[in-house]
């Protein structure tokens, strides 16, 4: 029988729920924080107001998932996250199994999908059509059908698990889909059962992959990016439209068009696109001099400089020195990589000089399309439906356990101008 995943969480599920409720009933009014007026104008950054288990983003630690650092994690297979975001245990083998084989008798993508897709314009953008096509399969809900036959709240979750499984084991075939057809790639390739989710992936897109590598870089990548806890844009968003209890389908749609913005997941394709502008511009591989300059007019000019900087990182983000690595071994003489490895080199430097951001190093973006484009993938507007792939594996985690959890709408308390002068006066 498939489903020792779901059989685990059942089985833990009471025991998290007697410890909110206790950590509530003895401990429910102490202070954990304090909100400050610049953080009312700033975006809310920092203020600690969300509860969120599967993983924690550490300032100088960058992502760790359920107490392991996420590069003690690249070897693992995305399923392996997938089964630790939620049990914050890695799967044995069999478990490991039963999941994979719960996960390929899902993946049967709806035809109508398929009809969505072929009737959007073809300019329309790929994670337009992600998303699209995330919601138009919201008829297919568990949630919802059993909310509307009215159910005992606490059997929620399982349906919510469901549906989210249903997701997950349909995504891949879908973005390849998208993929092939946006960029003229030919016939849609099916999905093969004795491949793991990564490699299937890899397999559908159709990418050449004489040696095996691009397999291994869509494993590393879904694990990479599987999830950065609970309160980045996308992730948020998950959670608020899931805490209305809006089902799978509605929440990670949501989530996917945060995760579209430039600042957030779409920085991606513009690091990549940045990284190529340069090297035309500039005409030939470009020095290391001719780096900084360009980078420094940027500055000048009050641009920013894609793939540096994070809200909640001060350190060179770990999951960028992941796929250094894997660059290091793989694709070592790329021009596009040479140039990443001298933006680290350089642009640090650079944006301490200039004192304005917070954190110089380079998030995960400044690398990931060089790993793509290396593989011939320069669709880069592609780049961020490789993002939410894989970063459904954490927007799933984190809405089936708030939903175990029976975690109330989230509904924080703005306040006016006129409302903040008036504390000023006081
Ligand atoms: N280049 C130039 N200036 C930068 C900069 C960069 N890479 N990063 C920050 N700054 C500037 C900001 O624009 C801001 O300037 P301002 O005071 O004139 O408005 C100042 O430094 C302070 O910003 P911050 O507090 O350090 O950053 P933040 O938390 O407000 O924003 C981020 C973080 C990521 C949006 C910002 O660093 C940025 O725009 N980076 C480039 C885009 C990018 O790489 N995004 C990917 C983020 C990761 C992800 O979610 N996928």
């Amino acid at each position: 029988m498939s489903k020792l995943l779901k059989e685990k969480l059942s089985s833990q599920i009471p025991a998290l729920k007697d410890e909110a409720k206790s950590i509530v009933k003895s401990h429910g009014k102490d202070v954990i924080d304090q909100v400050t007026i610049d953080q009312l104008f700033g975006g809310m950054r920092g203020i600690k107001g969300l509860i969120c288990d599967t993983s924690s983003v550490g300032l100088d630690t960058g992502l760790i998932i359920r107490g392991i650092p996420i590069l003690k994690l690249t070897e693992k297979l995305p399923e392996e996250i997938f089964y630790l975001l939620l049990t914050g245990e890695l799967p044995d083998e069999k478990a490991l199994k039963d999941l994979q084989s719960d996960l390929h008798s899902r993946e049967n993508v709806p035809s109508y999908v398929w009809a969505v897709l072929n009737a959007m314009p073809s300019d329309t953008h790929p994670m337009v059509m992600f998303s699209s096509a995330i919601l138009s399969m919201e008829k297919e809900s568990e949630f919802r059908k059993l909310y509307d036959k009215g159910t005992n709240k606490d059997k929620l979750w399982e349906a919510m698990y469901e549906d989210c499984m249903n997701i997950i084991a349909r995504i891949p075939q879908i973005a390849a889909f998208l993929y092939r057809k946006k960029f003229n790639k030919g016939d849609m390739i099916g999905p093969d059962n004795n491949l793991d989710w990564a490699a299937n992936f890899a397999k559908m897109l159709g990418v050449e992959d004489k040696d095996g590598t691009f397999a291994k870089l869509m494993r590393l990548y879904m694990v990479l990016h599987s999830d950065h806890e609970g309160g980045n844009a996308s992730a948020f968003t998950n959670l608020v439209i899931s805490s209305t209890l809006s089902d799978a389908y509605y929440a990670f749609s949501g989530a996917l068009n945060a995760l579209a913005g430039p600042l957030h997941g779409l920085a991606n394709q513009e690091c990549l696109r940045f990284i190529v502008k340069m090297r035309e511009e500039i005409g030939h591989s470009p020095t290391d001099e001719e780096v900084k300059k360009y980078c420094q007019s940027l500055l000048d000019n009050n641009r920013v400089v894609s793939g540096y900087g994070h809200p909640v990182l001060r350190i060179t983000d770990p999951r960028f020195m992941a796929f250094l690595e894997f660059g290091k071994k793989v694709m070592s003489d790329d021009e596009i990589f040479k140039i990443v490895k001298q933006l680290f080199e350089i642009v640090p430097d650079l944006l301490i000089a200039q004192g304005k951001a917070k954190d110089p190093w380079p998030n995960v973006d400044a690398i990931s399309g060089s790993m793509l484009y290396h593989y011939g993938v320069k669709e880069y507007e592609f780049y961020t439906v490789f993002f939410g792939v894989s970063r459904i594996l954490g927007f799933a985690s984190q809405i089936i356990l708030s939903r175990a959890l029976g975690a109330p709408i989230i509904r924080p308390k703005s306040v006016t101008t006129e409302w903040i002068k008036s504390q000023i006066k006081k």
